[in-house]
This record gives structure tokens, C-alpha cells and sequence, in this order.
């Protein structure tokens, strides 16, 4: 049955598009963070919708699972096998349309990275309104796929903001959406809305109508010390509600930027170093925004001395590399634990301080380094020492997270990470009506098993 399959795969995408020996396989089995890896039948590349149709179609009737995978940045082991399915990397369908200049849109296949549609986007004196650090590989079919967040969630709203139409594969090939896509649509249920988010457990994605932001051109970018998190938290809400410009709100501690300045052998351009950190960035299409940053710092009382401003491309860059490179310092130190999650801005200072303590409760060696997206109420909690598959920590801080009021999952995804919270989080009512979701659109279930729901 195997052999019959494979053959018919092979002869749908080409021979050289059918990877069944180990070294080809190797780098789509194991994710970004090496904490997650399996192994697959086959890593099959399809060069159309056509061929992903036909590919489905074939691993359906062979009940066959199907792991669909990007670029593979994922962090939470959704885009990489669990034993024995098909990996279906969708990197081929990498096409980017023409913008549409006038009403600032533009089609691109699910493949295309995220660098490649914003370098497109600005040529055509658009953006897309979704940044990430992963940018030079993480695709659209993925950041959808994932309802991708990234640093200007806070002004432009995560992926699912930017989606206008897409075009996807059912389980059993069939090929569904809306392209170009409206803004305004109201023809019944929001079914590219609902693939956003859902991991490839639902449809493959492969082309989707993204609707793009307009170009800030005048923008500055400062990190400002402080004393707690408690104190940065309540300048980020103040900075929010005064400034119409903010386009981000990082934050993260001393112990991150230590670790950065090891891995990434950068110079720290902040004299006096403190215990946590603020990035905010603004930005403007009229006018330069820094004037009215620093008179909202000045009325808020912060310190001047605590603040390092940049409003040059090279100088915001510098600032932006010591909050961004925090994942590869991670991943250099050992294989982390991670977990991104969320509470109400008010908790957001609590589960700074005290993720550290549930962790140190259960782990006493364990490093505990945390960093996110203040604006937005995500931490990103990262955990080195405990061994891969040891969760003692993991339950610690997702517990401490719903004590909180919290979400498990802030903008990763469950992937198959936080198979086990899903229920916790979200109720047995609400999962049950995602769980009938999958078997309407996924009657076989093979798309992406494992994921999102326990087995
Ligand atoms: P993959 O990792 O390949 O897949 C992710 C999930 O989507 C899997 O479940 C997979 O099955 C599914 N999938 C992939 N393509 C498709 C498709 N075409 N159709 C259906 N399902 C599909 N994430 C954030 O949200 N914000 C950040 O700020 C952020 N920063 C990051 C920084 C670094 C350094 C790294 C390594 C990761 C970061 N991520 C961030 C996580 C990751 O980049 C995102 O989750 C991204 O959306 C994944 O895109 P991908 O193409 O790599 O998808
Ligand atoms: C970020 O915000 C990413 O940098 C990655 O979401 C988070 O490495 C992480 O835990
Ligand atoms: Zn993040």
C-alpha cells in the first residue's frame, strides 16, 4: 500500500519532488528549535494546486496523514512528522503577484516568504503590516496558517487582519476560497477568517489575497530602562494611549540581553544597564513621530538618561537586533523550552515576575528567560535545562497562565506542544465545536494529526 502510494506521488509531482531517502528528509523532520522531530514517509514538494490536490487526494484514500509544512519556523512541533506521514512543503508555490497599487493588494502563493511579499510590497510603496523576526523563511501559507502575530500587532492586528481571499485544499482534493477577495464580503460564513489559525488541520492553504498597510516613511525606535516590569508595562499602556504612532511595544530584562550580546557578539549601545527593557517603536507617513515620543516620555517622568533613541535606518536597526536576536541566543545556549502565551495587561507584570518562581519551584536549575510583545499582553517564556521531553515546567507556567486569565497560546499556535491545554483553555463546549469543524472539513482525519486536539 505504501509502495502504491509513494508511486503515485512520484508520479503526480515528479521524481525529484518525492524525498524518501533520510538525508533529504532530515532538515523538514526536525523543527527550528530541535525539540521536535519524526520521521516521514516522504516529503513530497508539489509546483501547483493541482498537484497538492492530487497529492491530498492520493494520502486520503490511502488514510495516509499529511503534515503540511512552510518554512518550517514554527515553534510549536505543528510543521514537522510525528511518525510515518507525508510531509507536504508547500516552499514551490512561492509566486508573487503584481501589487495592486491603487487599492493595495496583492495575490502571492502560500510558499512565498514573508521578506520576499514585504521587499514586493515597498517596491510598489506598500507594507504588509505583519513583521516577524523569522522573515527570510517563515511563508504566508504558514502565517496564516498559524494567524501569525509578530511586532506590529499592536497597529495593524495579526495575520488574519491582513487575509482578503484565499484559495485552499479539502482533505479529499477539493479546491475552495475566494480570489481576489473584498474588503467588504458578507456572502455567509468567513472561511478564510477560520483557516487562520487552524494549522493545516482544516485545509492546505495555497494563495492567498493579502491587503496591505500604507508606507510609514518617518519613524524612530528607543529602548528605555527600568527598575521592573511593573513599571514598563504601565508606560507601554500610557504610550499607547497617548500616541497614535506607536507601531510597537517590546519588552525584555537584562538577563535576555546578556544572553544576546554572548551569541550575537553585539555592541550595547545602553550605558546604564537595567533590569528590564521597553523597545517602543513609532511611526509616521506625515511627519517625524519622535517629537511627540519624547514629550509623552517627559510628561510619564521617565528618566532621560534611561533612554536610547535611534530615528536612522542603521541606528533602529542596532536597537531592534537586541530584542529581535533573543530566539537564536536562546537556541545557541541549548534546546528550549518554549511557551508563548498571553494574560490581561493588568496580570502581565505578575507573570513576569513569577514565571521564573514556578519554574525555579519545580526545576531548580532550570534558566528561565523571558521577552514579548507588551502591547499586546504576549510573553514569550523560554526555559533551558529540563530535557526535550520533560513537561514539569511546561505545566508550570501554562498553569500560572490560566490562574492569570490568561491564553496558552498567544500567536505560535498549539501545534502539538500544548495538545493537552487546549480543553483547559478554551472549555470541552468550545473544543467540542472545533472538534466537529475537523470532522466536516477533515472526515478522514488526515490532515496534520495530532495537532491541535489529543488523539
Ligand atoms: P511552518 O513552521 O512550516 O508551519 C507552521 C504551521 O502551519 C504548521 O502547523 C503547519 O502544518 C501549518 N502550515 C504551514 N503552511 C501551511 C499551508 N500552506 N497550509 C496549511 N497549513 C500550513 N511567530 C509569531 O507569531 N510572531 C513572531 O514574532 C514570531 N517570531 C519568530 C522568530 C523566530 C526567530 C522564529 C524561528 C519563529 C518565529 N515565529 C513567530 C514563529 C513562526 O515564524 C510563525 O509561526 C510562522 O507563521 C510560521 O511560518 P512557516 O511558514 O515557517 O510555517
Ligand atoms: C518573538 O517574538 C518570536 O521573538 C519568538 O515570537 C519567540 O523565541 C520565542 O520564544
Ligand atoms: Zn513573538
Amino acid at each position: 500500500m505504501t509502495d502504491a502510494l509513494l508511486a503515485t506521488l512520484r508520479a503526480i509531482v515528479g521524481e525529484h519532488h518525492c524525498l524518501t531517502d533520510a538525508a533529504l528528509r532530515a532538515s523538514y523532520e526536525t523543527d527550528w528549535t530541535r525539540r521536535f522531530h519524526g520521521d516521514a514517509l516522504a516529503v513530497v514538494r508539489p509546483g501547483s494546486t493541482d498537484e497538492v490536490a492530487r497529492v491530498l487526494a492520493a494520502c486520503a484514500d490511502s488514510r495516509v496523514g499529511v503534515v503540511p509544512q512552510g518554512g518550517n519556523t514554527g515553534l510549536v512541533g505543528g510543521s514537522v512528522p510525528r511518525g510515518g506521514e507525508i510531509v507536504l512543503s508547500l516552499l514551490r508555490l512561492n509566486q508573487i503577484g503584481e501589487v495592486d497599487r491603487d487599492a493595495g493588494e496583492v495575490t502571492v502563493g502560500a510558499g512565498a516568504t514573508l521578506a520576499l511579499v514585504q521587499e514586493a510590497a515597498r517596491v510598489a510603496g506598500w507594507e504588509v503590516g505583519v513583521d516577524l523576526g523569522a522573515r527570510d523563511s517563515a511563508t504566508i501559507g504558514g502565517m496564516v496558517a498559524t494567524n501569525a502575530g509578530g511586532v506590529n500587532v499592536v497597529r495593524h492586528g495579526p495575520m488574519r487582519s491582513r487575509l482578503l481571499g484565499f484559495e485552499a485544499v479539502m482533505a479529499d482534493g477539493t479546491v475552495l476560497g475566494r480570489l481576489p477577495g473584498m474588503p467588504k464580503d458578507n456572502t455567509g460564513y468567513d472561511l478564510g477568517g477560520l483557516l487562520a489559525g487552524s494549522e493545516g488541520t482544516l485545509a492546505v492553504i495555497t494563495q492567498v489575497r493579502l491587503r496591505l498597510v500604507g508606507q510609514l516613511r518617518h519613524r524612530a525606535v528607543c529602548v528605555i530602562g527600568f527598575a521592573d516590569a511593573a513599571l514598563a508595562v504601565t508606560t507601554a499602556g500610557e504610550l499607547r494611549r497617548r500616541l497614535g504612532s506607536v507601531l510597537a511595544l517590546e519588552l525584555f530584562t537584562d538577563a535576555g540581553l546578556d544572553l544576546v550580546v554572548r551569541h550575537a557578539a553585539l555592541a550595547v549601545p545602553i550605558a546604564d544597564r537595567a533590569p528590564v527593557y521597553l523597545l517602543v517603536e513609532v511611526a509616521s507617513d506625515v511627519a517625524d513621530p519622535s517629537d511627540g515620543l519624547f514629550a509623552a516620555l517627559e510628561v510619564l517622568g521617565v528618566d532621560p538618561d534611561s533612554v536610547v533613541v535611534a530615528t536612522d535606518e542603521a541606528g533602529r536597526h542596532r536597537l531592534w537586533q537586541l530584542r529581535e536576536r533573543h530566539s537564536e541566543a536562546i537556541n545557541a545556549e541549548g534546546v528550549p523550552h518554549k511557551l508563548d502565551v498571553s494574560v490581561p495587561a493588568d496580570r502581565y507584570a505578575e507573570l513576569v515576575a513569577r514565571s521564573p518562581v514556578v519554574v525555579g519551584a519545580v526545576s531548580p536549575a532550570a534558566r528561565t528567560v523571558v521577552y514579548g510583545h507588551v502591547g499586546d499582553g504576549n510573553l514569550h517564556v523560554n526555559i533551558l535545562g529540563p530535557e526535550p521531553d520533560d513537561e514539569e515546567v511546561d505545566s508550570a507556567v501554562l498553569e500560572l497562565v490560566l490562574e492569570l486569565g490568561g491564553s496558552v497560546s498567544a500567536e505560535h499556535g498549539i501545534g502539538v506542544a500544548k495538545v493537552a491545554w487546549l480543553v483547559r483553555d478554551r472549555g470541552q463546549e468550545t473544543v467540542a465545536a472545533m472538534r466537529a469543524l475537523k470532522a466536516a472539513w477533515d472526515p478522514t482525519g488526515v490532515l496534520n494529526p495530532g495537532v491541535l486536539f489529543e488523539r
